[in-house]
């Protein structure tokens, strides 16, 4: 396979070429040698959630069309899709409560290396959930956010704390739905209880309850871990900084910083500039240390510290055949089980940290965030030690990094708009920009990498209509050099104007996946200044390349926050005529928003652009 069908990044072109000629096995062959696969799975109408089975649903009409307990298709597929999203849900909202647990040490006075560094947004998130703030010092304040938000884990009878954020309307409909959040932990564990064999046996009311879960990530989990993040490590504010594999540096030690939780890798990178570490790295002959991130870890130091981005999924595996890279710290999730397999073939040392994610053949150094700034420089320290069994004849490094702007939170939008969504409502309404688009989610090896990131994405700046990135999506992005002021002049004539106006991105960098909730956020504030719903604005997601349980549950709670969501790459749910047609018809009836799915950017772009003159023709713009 021509490697050019296979990524659209030179980076990325090269390394494969490179794992060839080392006979190094990546994620591409995996997938090959897997085919074909399962049809049956494909389609979502396979089913092992009991030992009577496992059972298939024949989709041809021949065979079974009922597992041995009775489920048919429907059921089978819209079980299969709950249990995606309450993993995908649970995964986010895990990391939240890290955070939060964290943080609530830190308001304790328990960890080091901690400390509240944005008091303002402590302060202000602190009096929106009604928690006093006057004449309260800091740790007060932080120590109530706290408990309040530990509440919002577990069982409660109201709804979550930040739905209150979301549209008095949207509010109403997930009232009337019986779809708003109560507890995060418990709408994932009463998904597992209702695909139970023999629970709910109705497709809608397990699907409506997916939404429910999904809410309780997107309102819930995932937006305490972005606010409690910004609030310990700074919320983001725009930054210059470099992307792909050319961000690691010949002659220096090179640490990647891999996953998802920005709680270790903040100490890392205060230990990473410690004398003795650098004095050290000297010494065996390194010019520094050089931290550089993947995936979300990446994302979240790209945006609060502007530190270099090395790639996004896709890339971690090529990463190591680079030769140059000593050291790659795990913490979890879409960290790939084969990178101590290549690491193996190089000098690389993997380093797990977190106890839920261990990884066979990994050095494991247990975080314990009391200790954060002496494990983080034992860790630098392990990495520095292995420079110096770098083979220097290894060493291929491809490409040289590309310019990258990140850093755009909810504040720092509305900051350089003067403090309110109003000129991006006046852009809006008098047709100079046409809506937004949210292009987010991962690499998939099914899609030619960031081909459908980076081409949805630039026919979306075309014509007029602002996109906001997160995740891979956003290194895709970034990687093709459409992230700096200067890609204003690929943008529609309205769009260039606002975006040389103010110096910024036709694309803007949100932040990690969990940071999807300040989309939510800027669209939650977008609807209350028009007031409207959020459904009636002209927005949408895509998930041009998403492949993980995660990935679902975000265009989950989109849809359900009334957001149109195209995504690139099938679910398995088309065993299921009514499921397939509830998410890609039926549901806009329900909440304001549907899915659609489209493989071709191309096509999804023209979706996507009439889906928003449709919204625009509604509010009579
Ligand atoms: O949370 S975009 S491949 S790295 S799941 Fe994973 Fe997908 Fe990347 Fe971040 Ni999000
Ligand atoms: Fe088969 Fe039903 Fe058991 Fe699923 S729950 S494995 S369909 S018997």
């Amino acid at each position: 396979r021509d490697p050019r069908t296979m990524s659209i990044a030179s980076d990325a072109q090269q390394m494969i070429e490179v794992a060839r000629s080392e006979g190094i096995e990546t994620v591409w062959d995996r997938l090959e040698a897997q085919q074909p696969q399962c049809g049956f799975c494909v389609l979502g109408v396979s089913c092992r959630n009991c030992a009577m089975g496992p059972c298939r649903v024949d989709p041809f009409g021949a065979g079974p069309q009922k597992g041995v307990c009775g489920a048919g298709a429907d059921v089978i597929v819209a079980r299969n899709l709950g249990r995606t999203i309450a993993a995908g849900s649970s995964s986010h909202s895990d990391h939240g409560r890290d955070i939060l647990e964290v943080f609530a040490a830190t308001a304790h006075g328990e960890t080091t290396g901690y400390r509240i560094q944005d008091v303002g947004k402590l302060t202000r998130l602190a009096a929106e959930l009604g928690i006093p703030t006057e004449d309260r010092t800091t740790t007060q304040v932080a120590v109530d956010l706290a408990d309040r938000l530990m509440d919002d884990f577990g069982t409660r009878r109201a709804s979550l704390s930040f739905v209150e954020r979301s549209p008095k309307p949207r509010q109403e409909l997930w009232d009337r739905l019986g779809v708003t959040p109560r507890g995060i932990d418990r709408e994932n564990v009463e998904m597992l209880h209702r695909t139970h064999m023999g629970v709910d046996n109705d497709p809608v009311n397990i699907l409506l309850h997916g939404l429910r879960t999904s809410l309780a990530d997107g309102w819930g989990g995932s937006m305490i871990a972005t606010e409690l993040s910004d609030i310990m490590f700074g919320t983001p504010s725009p930054v210059m900084s470099t992307v792909n594999l050319g961000t690691l540096k010949p002659g220096w030690v090179n640490i990647a910083l891999h996953g998802h939780n920005p709680m270790l890798s903040d100490v890392i990178v205060q230990a990473a500039e410690d004398p003795a570490l650098v004095d050290r790295a000297r010494e065996l002959g390194a010019e520094g240390i050089n931290l550089v991130g993947l995936c979300c870890t990446g994302n979240e130091l790209l945006m609060r510290r502007g530190v270099p981005m090395a790639g996004n999924h896709l890339m971690q595996e090529l990463a190591i055949m680079t030769g140059a890279l000593e050291a790659m710290v795990v913490d979890y999730q879409c960290i790939m089980p084969s990178v101590t397999d290549v690491a193996r073939c190089y000098h690389t040392v993997v380093i797990s940290t977190a106890d839920k994610a261990r990884f066979p053949g990994a050095v494991h150094v247990s975080f314990d965030p009391g200790r954060g700034l002496e494990i983080g420089r034992d860790i630098v320290s392990r990495g520095v030690e292995a420079f110096a069994n770098r083979n220097p004849d290894r060493v291929r490094i491809p490409d040289e990094p590309v310019e990258i702007m990140a850093g755009f939170s909810v504040e720092a939008i509305l900051g350089a708009l003067g403090g309110t969504p109003a000129p991006l409502v006046e852009a809006i309404a008098d047709g100079r920009i046409r809506g937004a688009v949210g292009v987010v989610g991962c690499n998939n090896p099914k899609i030619t990498q960031d081909y459908g990131h980076v081409t949805l994405t630039r026919r979306l700046i075309e014509n007029d209509i602002l996109v906001l990135v997160t995740g891979c999506a956003a290194v895709a992005n970034g990687k093709a050099g459409q992230m700096v002021p200067a890609a204003a002049s690929l943008a529609g004539p309205g769009l260039r104007a606002t975006c040389e106006a103010l110096g910024i991105p036709p694309v803007l960098h949100m932040g990690s996946c969990v940071d999807n909730t300040r989309i939510l956020v800027l669209a939650a504030a977008l609807a209350d200044h028009l007031g409207v719903d959020m459904s009636q604005l002209p927005l949408a997601g895509a998930a041009p390349e998403w492949y993980s349980e995660k990935a679902v549950a975000i265009g989950a709670y989109v849809v359900a926050s009334g957001i149109t969501t195209v995504l690139g790459v099938d679910p398995p749910i088309l065993g299921s005529a009514a499921v397939t047609g509830l998410l890609t018809s039926g549901l806009d009836d329900v909440v304001g928003a549907k899915f659609a799915v489209e493989a071709d950017p191309e096509k999804a772009a023209v979706l996507i652009r009439r889906h928003i003159e449709g919204k625009r023709a509604a509010l009579g713009l």
